[in-house]
């Protein structure tokens, strides 16, 4: 080690200094083992960006806090090259507001909810499924399933799908990302089948034509948890199969997703207003119009607009009251 700096204090802005660390030092002052330094630096490049005359590794601020990021995010489970390819994608300022203890977020909620985000958009991008599979696993198991959708999970979705539009991403990367989270989000409705038994007391589908389906997989794996099965249609269900399905059987209980904007005049609407016998319909996404109201006196329409709210409205109108 050259010199020791003192102040060591985690987010606050990385001061430009000329003082530089030797692998020891770095590895005294971040608790890792001096091999595993030297490993991240030839694997990844994770490393020193000066040497002594002598070829021996010298790291100043800059590139320990890179180091520490490359740590927490390994330490969180995100896998070796992932994490070292968000590490050296990020500027002296990026590392300085990913190491912040508090780092503000727009999603809060989830401890670690933003390098959980950052870590299923950077893995979904690289297309790494084993590393994607791993983060979905890690963030619903800890914590609870709403709290872990609505601060890591559809923010991580609203990512890529901003990624997508601009650019940045492939539609390759946004069907591995959502494929394996339907495949994480069955996994948790599975280990709950003992306690639904064989009931379907709820109709999950997405609109006619409507092709994201990721939010009712969402509410089936949460329904689960409180002993709800469903019946689950999936995307794009025609408005008539729908009506027809609800108009003979059970379940009277609908949860309908739309992220696509529905046309002015939705044939569900003129066909809900057959319906002979009661109908909860909850309706939840971003592609239903502000002003939805139904004339059919069988109808009791809700609007959701979050998975909790979602969850709560069908339990409600699933158990009985009291
Ligand atoms: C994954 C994905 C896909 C996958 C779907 C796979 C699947 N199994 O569902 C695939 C690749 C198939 C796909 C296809 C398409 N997609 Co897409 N897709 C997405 C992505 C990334 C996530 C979808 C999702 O699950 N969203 C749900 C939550 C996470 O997001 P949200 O609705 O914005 O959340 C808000 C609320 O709904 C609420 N909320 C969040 N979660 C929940 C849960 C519940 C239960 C409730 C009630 C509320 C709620 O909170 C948010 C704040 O307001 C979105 C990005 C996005 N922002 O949604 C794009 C997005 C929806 N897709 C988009 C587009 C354009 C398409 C295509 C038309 C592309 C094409 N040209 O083919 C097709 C759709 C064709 C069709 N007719 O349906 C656009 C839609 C723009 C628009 N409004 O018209 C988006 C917004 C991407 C973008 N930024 O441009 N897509």
């Amino acid at each position: 080690m050259t010199t020791t700096p003192s102040d060591d204090s985690k987010g606050l802005p990385i001061p430009h200094t000329a003082l530089t660390w030797s692998v020891g030092g770095v590895a005294e002052r971040l608790d890792l083992a001096p091999s595993t330094l030297r490993t991240w630096d030839r694997r990844y490049g994770i490393g020193p960006s000066q040497r002594t005359e002598g070829g021996h590794r010298r790291y100043d601020e800059v590139d320990i806090q890179r180091v520490r990021l490359m740590a927490q995010l390994t330490g969180r489970g995100v896998p070796a090259g992932t994490a070292a390819r968000v590490a050296t994608s990020v500027d002296a300022a990026g590392l300085a507001s990913a190491l912040a203890p508090n780092t503000p977020t727009t999603t809060g909620g989830h401890p670690g909810a933003h390098s959980a985000v950052e870590a299923i958009v950077s893995s979904a991008a690289a297309l790494d499924a084993d590393g994607l599979a791993r983060i979905y696993q890690r963030v619903t198991r800890e914590s609870d399933l709403v709290s872990a959708w609505t601060s890591v999970l559809a923010p991580a979705l609203r990512k890529i799908g901003e990624r997508w539009s601009d650019g940045s991403l492939g539609v390759d990367s946004e069907h591995l990302a959502s494929e394996l989270l339907v495949t994480e989000l069955r996994s948790l409705t599975r280990a709950n089948r003992a306690r639904i038994g064989g009931r379907r007391e709820v109709v999950l589908a997405s609109a006619d034509e409507e092709q994201h389906y990721l939010p009712l997989v969402a509410v089936e794996a949460e329904l689960s948890l409180q002993g709800i099965g469903c019946l689950f249609l999936g995307p794009r269900v025609p408005a008539e199969a729908l009506i027809d399905l609800v108009g003979r059987s059970t379940p009277p209980v609908v949860f309908l997703w739309a992220s696509i904007t529905r046309p002015a005049t939705d044939p569900l609407w003129t066909a809900l207003s057959s319906i002979e016998r009661p109908l909860t319909l909850v309706i939840g996404g971003p592609g239903w119009p502000e002003d939805l109201t139904t004339t059919s006196p069988n109808v009791t329409l809700r609007r959701a607009a979050t998975l909790d709210q979602a969850c709560e409205a069908l339990t409600t109108a699933v158990l009985p009251a009291g």
